[in-house]
C-alpha cells in the first residue's frame, strides 16, 4: 500500500519558496511527518511526499494528486496556521479522487478534533502521537478493515521508533538554511524529546495536548548515534536541537555533552533553553559551551516581573538577567525572543523591557508582538473577552507585522520596539511616554 503526506507548510512562506527564500519556515523539514513516514515504511509500506511549498500553486498541487496513481492513503498534518490550506488541499484530493483515504494528524487536529472532524471530507483523525496508531490504521485499512474515524494516537518509546526518515523530504533546503546567523553549512536539525512541563500560558496547554504531561527523552547514545549517520550521510558542520526545550534536565544534558564530545564532535550546535535552568545549573551551561553549544535561543519575554506572571512564566527578569551574564561568561550567543503588546501591558512596562534588552545587548533581537497561538490559555481568554483582532488561523504568526489584539496601539509600540533594536538612551525612553500615553492607563485597558 502507497502512502502519501501532505505538508502544508505555506502559510509564511508561501508557494515556491523552497530553497528560493533563506528562511527556515521555507526550508525546515517537518519531523512530524518525517517521523510518520519511518514508522510506515519500517513496517513495510511505500510513502511519498508532497511538499506545498514547492509547488507553483494549487493547480500544481492538483496535478500532483493526479499522478499519483497508486497512493490509496493520504496523511496531513496540521497546525493551526496552516488548517486553512489543509482544508483546501483536502478538497482538491477529494475532488480528483473520491476514493482516497484522508488521515489528519498533528497539533491542530489534536487541540479542536471537533473543528476538523466536522469536515466530512476527512476520514480519519489521529490526535496526539502519530507513529503507532497511523501505522495501525495502515494495517487495518490493508486488511480491508473499517477503523474508527477519530483515533487517539499512543504515544511511542522514542527510542523504540525509527530516526526520522531523511529522504522524506528534500533536505537541501534545511541543509543550506542554519537557523541562526553566521553558523556554517550543512545544517542539520534532529529532536532529543519531546513535550514540557512548564505552563507558560501564550503556548500550553497545546504542547501537552499532543505530548501529554511527561517529558520524553531520547538516550543519549541515540541522538548521538543519529548525529553520527548525520555526519556520515550530509557531512553537517552545525546543527539544532529543535526541541521546546534541549535543556530540561540536568543529568541527561551533562551525560548528552560528554558522550558528544567523547564521540569525537566538536560541531556546534544551537538550542532553545530557560533562564530558571540556566541559572540553577551555570555548571550545565559551562559544559555545553565547551560541547559546542554555539547559540542559546532563550524566551525572556519580559523585562517586567508581572507581565512575566501574567504568562505564568515561571521566571523573574533578574533570573533573565543572570542567564545572559552566565552565556556571554561561557561564550554562548543569545538570541532573544521578546514579546511586546501583552495584554494589560502599560507603556512602563514595555519601556522596562526594552531596558531589559538594552542589559541583554543580545546578539540577536527576535521581537514579536503577543499573539493569541490556538491551544494556548491566553488565547481563551482574550477571545472570551473579546479581544482578539487577528482570524485563530493565519493570524497565529508572532510576527510583529500585523495588529493582533484591540485597544494595543501598535504605532507607539513599534517606535519603542525600534529603540530595544537601535539602542538608545534613557531620555529617548522618557520621551515615547508622552502625555496623551500618560492618559492612557494601560496601552490594552480591558483586563
Ligand atoms: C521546531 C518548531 C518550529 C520550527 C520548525 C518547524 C517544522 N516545520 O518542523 C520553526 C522555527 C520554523 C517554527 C516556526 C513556527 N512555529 Co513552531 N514549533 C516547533 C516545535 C518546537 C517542534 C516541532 C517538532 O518538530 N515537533 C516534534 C514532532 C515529532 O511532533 P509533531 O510535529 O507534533 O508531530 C507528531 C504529532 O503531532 C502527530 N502528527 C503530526 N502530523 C501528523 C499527520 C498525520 C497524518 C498523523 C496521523 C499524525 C501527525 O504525529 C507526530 C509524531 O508523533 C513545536 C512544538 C512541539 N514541541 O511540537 C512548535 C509549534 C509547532 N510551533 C508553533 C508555532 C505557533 C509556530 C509559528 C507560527 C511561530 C511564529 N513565527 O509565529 C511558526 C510557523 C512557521 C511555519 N512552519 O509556517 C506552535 C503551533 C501551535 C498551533 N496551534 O498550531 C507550536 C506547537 C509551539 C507552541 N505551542 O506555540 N516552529
Ligand atoms: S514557552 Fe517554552 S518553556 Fe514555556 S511552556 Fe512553551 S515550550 Fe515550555
Amino acid at each position: 500500500m502507497h502512502v502519501t503526506l501532505i505538508f502544508p507548510g505555506i502559510a509564511l512562506p508561501g508557494f515556491d519558496s523552497y530553497n528560493k527564500k533563506r528562511t527556515v519556515d521555507a526550508n525546515f523539514i517537518d519531523h512530524g511527518l518525517a517521523s510518520l513516514s519511518a514508522s510506515a515504511k519500517a513496517r513495510g509500506y511505500s510513502v511519498d511526499l508532497i511538499d506545498l511549498r514547492m509547488l507553483r500553486d494549487w493547480t500544481h498541487f492538483r496535478e500532483e494528486v493526479r499522478r499519483r496513481i497508486s497512493t490509496t492513503v493520504w496523511g496531513v498534518t496540521s497546525w493551526s496556521l496552516h488548517y486553512p490550506d489543509v482544508v483546501r488541499a483536502v478538497r482538491i484530493l477529494k475532488e480528483e479522487k473520491e476514493q482516497a483515504v484522508v488521515v489528519l494528524g498533528g497539533v491542530h487536529a489534536t487541540i479542536q478534533t471537533q473543528q476538523v472532524a466536522a469536515n466530512a471530507l476527512i476520514d480519519h483523525i489521529i490526535s496526539q502521537e502519530g507513529e503507532i496508531t497511523f501505522v495501525k490504521l495502515l494495517d487495518a485499512l490493508a486488511d480491508g478493515k473499517r477503523p474508527d474515524r477519530i483515533l487517539i494516537g499512543e504515544g511511542p518509546v522514542l527510542d523504540e521508533i525509527p530516526w526520522v526518515d531523511r529522504d522524506l523530504f528534500d533536505m537541501t533546503g534545511e541543509l543550506a538554511t542554519p537557523m541562526v546567523p553566521g553558523l556554517p553549512t550543512p545544517f542539520v536539525t534532529t529532536n532529543a524529546g519531546r513535550g514540557c512541563p512548564f505552563k507558560c500560558n501564550f503556548c500550553q496547554p497545546a504542547e501537552r495536548a499532543v505530548f501529554g504531561n511527561r517529558v520524553k527523552m531520547r538516550s543519549q547514545r541515540n541522538v548521538v548515534d543519529e548525529l553520527r549517520y548525520l555526519k556520515d550521510r550530509f557531512k553537517f558542520r552545525s546543527w539544532m536541537a529543535h526541541d521546546d526545550l534541549f535543556f530540561i534536565n540536568h543529568r541527561w544534558s551533562r551525560e548528552f555533552c560528554e558522550q558528544y564530545k567523547g564521540a569525537g564532535f566538536t560541531e556546534p550546535f544551537v538550542c532553545q533553553m530557560r533562564v530558571d535552568l540556566m541559572c540553577r545549573y551555570p555548571d550545565v551551561v559551562k559544559q555545553m559551551a565547551e560541547s559546542g553549544l554555539a547559540w542559546a535561543m532563550i524566551g525572556f519575554e519580559s523585562g517586567s516581573q508581572r507581565i512575566l506572571d501574567l504568562f505564568q512564566k515561571e521566571t523573574t527578569v533578574e533570573e533573565n538577567l543572570q542567564a545572559a551574564k552566565i552565556c556571554k561568561e561561557y561564550g554562548v550567543k543569545i538570541w532573544a525572543n521578546v514579546m511586546f503588546g501583552a495584554p494589560t501591558e502599560t507603556p512602563a512596562e514595555v519601556l522596562e523591557t526594552v531596558r531589559m534588552v538594552w542589559k541583554i545587548a543580545p546578539d540577536h533581537l527576535s521581537s514579536s508582538y503577543f499573539t493569541p497561538t490556538p491551544g494556548s490559555g491566553m488565547a481563551e481568554e482574550v477571545e472570551k473577552k473579546g479581544l482578539t483582532i487577528v482570524d485563530p488561523f493565519n493570524g497565529s504568526c508572532r510576527t510583529p507585522n500585523k495588529a493582533k489584539m484591540k485597544d494595543v496601539d501598535y504605532e507607539w509600540l513599534n517606535k519603542a520596539i525600534e529603540l530595544a533594536y537601535q539602542g538608545g538612551t534613557e531620555e529617548q525612553l522618557v520621551a515615547l511616554v508622552r502625555p496623551p500615553d500618560h492618559a492612557k492607563e494601560r496601552l490594552c485597558a480591558s483586563h
